[in-house]
């Protein structure tokens, strides 16, 4: 634990406040005893590499901030009249989650924001994504508003506001309220399209006044292949190839619908685009060739959702054959309708791409089986994705502002003998990605934020609470939040404007 004089230390480093500090596991270990960004002995050591430090910085009003989601933190399922989503019964249904766990509390964010908000503070970021639960604000999808459910996120924005930090909402992080599911038949209906787009507008224009940025759906990409395709998401299905690709392109209809009905119904200036999980294409080699051959494959692999709705068109290779999706030339004006930004979630490199003369114009290298990966299998470090993605995206279809709305990694966290978890993994994971984004900027790929996944631990979906992704550790057993070693490097790094 630490003394009483490095606490008083600490404070005086002006990085937490006292209560937080009343419940850091030992603290001391935490480096935050160290001195601070602001103090003398760190400007005295920053004099000896100046030149350095002077290229390697992050653009001036870089925005740095946390991820979470509504069902994964909030908890409080059946306060306030939310109605059920399709993540409560998927979750309560035997055999769909590893460690049988729900979301029913999570990481009880709904009671606890005051609380999240002093934690967000204390690392000095200036900017919070969060999901809204469609469920809470449309307790049956659509109909009546629950005006106690958009109470909540009334709460949360203000206390945002009142602390110095943005508030990013993300209108679709997959719990469908239950009701559509079992109306429509949730995406599978373009009804559900609709419907997202009226909740939207409902949402924006009461929110507005004070959220200035909104994602329409998180990872498209993700939610129809696991929760259509494998059944490994809720609500559970497995849909043949055709089905899956209506599905998608429901889903892409619903943001366009979305991107229009909140421009309609939102005060002027409000900026909205998707937050995406792209098909992550990375040259195996830096050659020209090869260069070009992945910007081929991101745009072929990412047909069904970024590339529509970025160029208004499905590729002729997405619609050869018998499962090509059914729309209407009108579908496609509304996805492609015109975008603030691009959101973009970026964990791991999905294929490494070689040019090559077939008629793809690219070959995808297998992964060999000792290639790493973190805690969670799929995710196999490959820093450059960061670098990649983003430019890709830029150049592929000349988009103007992207933000990362996510990159992270889960570890085992295991505590140390002190109390302090070390996650010195997850440091290095986050010091090569945030190397590889400075990379991005400082070419001028236009990256304006950067939202860490995630503050604190929270249900990982199927995974429940064995994957954890926090800078904070969280008890679920007493719901205490204690800061990891890795929100010591992102607070550094945040004050530096340049990776720790
Ligand atoms: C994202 N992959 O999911 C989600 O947006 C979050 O809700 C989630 O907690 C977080 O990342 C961590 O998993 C992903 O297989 C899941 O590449 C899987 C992949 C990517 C993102």
């Amino acid at each position: 634990m630490a003394t009483r004089l490095q606490t008083r230390e600490m404070m005086a480093s002006n990085q937490f406040s006292r209560r937080q500090f009343a419940g850091l596991a030992a603290a001391s270990a935490l480096g935050l005893s160290a001195p601070s960004a602001a103090s003398g002995q760190t400007d005295r050591s920053r004099k000896s590499e100046p030149k350095r430090r002077a290229r390697s910085t992050f653009p001036k009003g870089f925005l740095w901030g946390t991820a979470t989601s509504s069902y994964q933190v909030e908890g409080a399922v059946n306060e306030d009249g939310r109605g059920p989503s399709i993540w409560d019964r998927f979750a309560h249904t035997p055999g769909t989650i590893s460690d049988r766990s729900t979301g029913d509390t999570a990481s009880d964010h709904f009671h606890r924001y005051k609380e999240d908000v002093q934690l967000m503070k204390a690392l000095g970021t200036k900017a919070y994504r969060f999901s809204i639960a469609w469920p809470r604000v449309f307790p049956e999808g659509t109909g009546s508003p629950n005006p106690k459910g958009l109470d909540f996120y009334n709460r949360l924005v203000d206390e945002l506001l009142a602390n110095g930090i943005a508030p990013f909402a993300t209108l679709y992080h997959w719990d469908l309220p239950q009701a559509l599911q079992d109306r429509f038949g949730g995406w599978t209906s373009r009804d559900t399209s609709k419907a997202f787009a009226d909740y939207s507008a409902y949402v924006a224009a009461r929110l507005s006044d004070r959220v200035k940025h909104f994602f329409t759906i998180n990872e498209c990409s993700r939610f129809v292949h696991l929760g259509h395709g494998i059944g490994a998401d809720a609500p559970g299905l497995k849909l043949p190839q055709a089905e899956l690709n209506q599905v998608r392109h429901h889903v892409a209809l619903g943001h366009g619908m979305a991107v229009r009905a909140i421009r309609a119904s939102a005060r002027a200036g409000t900026k909205v685009g998707p937050a995406e999980n792209a098909v992550s294409c990375i040259p195996a080699i830096e050659t020209p060739a090869n260069i070009r051959a992945a910007e081929m494959a991101m745009r072929e692999l990412n047909a069904g959702y970024l590339t529509v709705i970025l160029e208004g068109k499905y590729p002729d290779t997405y619609l050869a054959g018998k499962d090509a999706p059914k729309f209407t030339a009108e579908d496609l004006r509304i996805i492609s309708s015109p975008l603030d930004f691009v959101g973009l979630n970026v964990y791991t490199p999905d294929h490494y791409v070689i040019a090559a003369e077939n008629e793809r114009g690219f070959t995808l290298a297998p992964f060999p089986a000792s290639f790493p990966h973190m805690k969670a299998t799929w995710l196999r470090p490959g820093p450059e994705t960061m670098y990649w993605v983003p430019r890709h995206v830029a150049k592929v279809w000349n988009v103007k502002s992207i933000y990362i709305t996510e990159n992270g990694t889960s570890g085992s966290d295991q505590p140390a003998a002190d109390g302090t978890i070390y996650d010195v993994d997850r440091i290095m994971y986050l010091r090569n990605y945030l190397a590889q984004l400075q990379r991005a900027t400082s070419e001028g790929v236009p990256v304006s934020g950067y939202f860490l996944w995630s503050l604190m631990d929270n249900f990982e979906w199927g995974d429940g609470f064995e994957q954890r992704f926090g800078l904070y550790h969280v008890d679920f057993e007493t719901q205490r939040r204690s800061p990891k070693l890795s929100a010591s490097f992102y607070r550094e790094t945040i004050a530096r404007n340049a990776v720790a």
